[in-house]
């Protein structure tokens, strides 16, 4: 199964990512941990991206589209995949269905995970990643829904919408419940 996860940042999404790639046994691929992994190997690919994680800015879409593009290469993904963070604009998606060779996007599901920007923040600012200053992540919500949010009505006919305030692990059993629902998850897909 192909998914892709979107949300605004604080949302949850690497949260539940974390859970459904243990319940569905797909590999989990995070943008944001791609470029942190790059960062902290001092690749040039890293010293490109730093700047913008920095700041709170989408990293172009030509690395980041090459980044990921590279890692659905790999083997891993045949039988399918989370894709945290990725796509964050509509010509990212534009890009990902052509590298899926699909015009209708090549994915199972899009899952959005909406909360409130005064419940991310501190969420955020708890985490103390190197970005979540309050100014850098007021910025990324601004970020969010100028850029990421048009990919909504892209992906209308595949959306399921959760609202994603309540235990992580009461989130992700609605989303599994979800999924099954919809006939994409039978008790062959999970790993557990
Ligand atoms: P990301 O790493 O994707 O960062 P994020 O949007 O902040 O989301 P994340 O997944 O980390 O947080 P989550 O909501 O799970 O991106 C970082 C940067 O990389 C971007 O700003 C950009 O520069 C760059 N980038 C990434 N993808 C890109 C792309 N496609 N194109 C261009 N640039 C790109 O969780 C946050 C916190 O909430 C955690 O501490 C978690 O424990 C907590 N939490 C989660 N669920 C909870 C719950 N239910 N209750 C309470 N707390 C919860």
């Amino acid at each position: 199964m192909r998914l892709v996860l979107i949300g605004p940042p604080g949302a949850g999404k690497g949260t539940q990512a974390a859970i459904l790639r243990k319940d569905l046994g797909i590999p989990h691929i995070s943008t944001g941990d791609l470029f942190r992994e790059h960062v902290s190997r001092r690749t040039a690919l890293g010293q490109d991206a730093q700047r913008y994680l920095d700041t709170g800015e989408l990293v172009p879409d030509d690395i980041t589209d090459e980044m990921i593009r590279r890692r659905l290469a790999e083997p891993d993904t045949q039988g399918g995949f989370l894709l945290d963070g990725y796509p964050r604009t509509v010509r990212q998606a534009e890009e990902l269905g052509s590298m899926l060779s699909d015009s209708e996007g090549g994915i199972d599901a899009v899952l959005e995970f909406t909360a409130p920007e005064d419940v991310v923040v501190p969420r955020l600012l708890s985490r103390g990643r190197a970005d979540d200053t309050e100014q850098v992540i007021r910025h990324r919500q601004q970020v969010y829904r100028s850029q990421t949010a048009p990919l909504l009505a892209h992906y209308a006919a595949r959306l399921l919408t959760f609202h994603a305030v309540g235990s992580a692990e009461q989130i992700g059993e609605r989303v599994l419940t979800a999924l099954k629902e919809r006939g994409l998850v039978t008790r062959r897909d999970e790993s557990a």
